[in-house]
């Protein structure tokens, strides 16, 4: 019997395994290989922005090319977010801090909310209150939240290139409201960029998750300064 140390797979070696488990729908192998990533010392958010994303990347280029169809995506997005479950407590831990609320849904139209979770999870890790409206979300109900949690913060995400044409009307729907007028709204979803979020009135846009922390927390910073809150 072997009585050496236990191999140790390079991270890479655990994401792309993972990524393949995910892009091929199997739950068991991407549950399997997230949990031997984490006891690995894998990072949670190596394995959240790199395993899944990945995966899922693969699984869209699969799709666009008439290789995989509408159940293989559904198959796929199952397991990403099985394995985003079980990251959960170690991507949210405890946070220390206690900065604002931070009101956040996909837009209207859409239902892509893998990349939203997350987004979620490692804003309650660095210490934010997130209202997480869920998908296809209209003006209307950010603006009920934001008055209803007194909220200064918005998050939007999209992933259709329909879908992000129907952020600068809830954009102006928040402005509009009497608690948007104080807003600070960040926009992201992998269609968008930095022009576009300047383009519709959006106070930042930020490319992953990790981005999203730094963002949010920026705008935090410059809502305090100004106090122009309500
Ligand atoms: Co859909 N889908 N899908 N899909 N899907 C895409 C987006 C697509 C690119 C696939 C493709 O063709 N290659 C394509 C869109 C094409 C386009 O718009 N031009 C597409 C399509 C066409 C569709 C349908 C129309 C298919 C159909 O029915 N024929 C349909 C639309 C349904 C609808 O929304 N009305 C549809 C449905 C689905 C499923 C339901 C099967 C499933 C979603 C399940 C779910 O989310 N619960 C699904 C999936 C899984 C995908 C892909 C494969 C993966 C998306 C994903 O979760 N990525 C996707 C292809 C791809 O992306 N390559 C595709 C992983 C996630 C972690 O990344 O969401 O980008 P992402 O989030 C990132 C960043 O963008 C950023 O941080 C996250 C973490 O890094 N971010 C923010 C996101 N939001 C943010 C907000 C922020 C800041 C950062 O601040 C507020």
């Amino acid at each position: 019997m072997e009585t050496g140390p236990v191999r140790q797979e390079p991270a890479s070696w655990y994401i792309n395994v993972l990524a393949d488990a995910v892009a091929d729908g199997d739950l068991r192998g991407a549950m399997n290989m997230a949990e031997a990533a984490l006891a690995a010392g894998v990072p949670a958010h190596t394995i959240a922005e790199q395993g899944i994303l990945q995966g899922l990347d693969s699984l869209g280029t699969r799709f666009s090319c008439g290789e995989s169809y509408l159940p293989e995506l559904m198959v796929g997005a199952k397991a990403a977010m099985t394995v985003l479950e079980l990251l959960r407590p170690h991507l949210e831990g405890v946070p220390a801090a206690r900065l604002g609320t931070v009101v956040l849904g996909t837009v209207q139209g859409d239902l892509h909310d893998i990349g939203k979770n997350l987004v979620a999870m490692l804003l309650r890790g660095a210490g934010f209150q997130v209202v997480d409206l869920g998908v296809n979300v209209s003006g209307e109900r950010f603006v009920a939240a934001m008055e209803e949690r007194r909220a200064h913060l918005v998050g939007l995400s999209a992933l259709l290139t329909t879908t992000m044409q129907t952020m600068p009307a809830i954009i102006r729907a928040i402005r509009q409201s009497p608690a948007g007028r104080a807003a600070r709204i960040a926009v992201g979803g992998a269609p968008l960029d930095a022009a576009f979020a300047a383009r519709v009135g959006a106070d930042g846009f930020a490319k992953d998750a990790a981005e999203a922390v730094a963002l949010f927390r920026s705008l935090h910073d410059q809502a305090e300064s100004a106090a122009d809150l309500p």
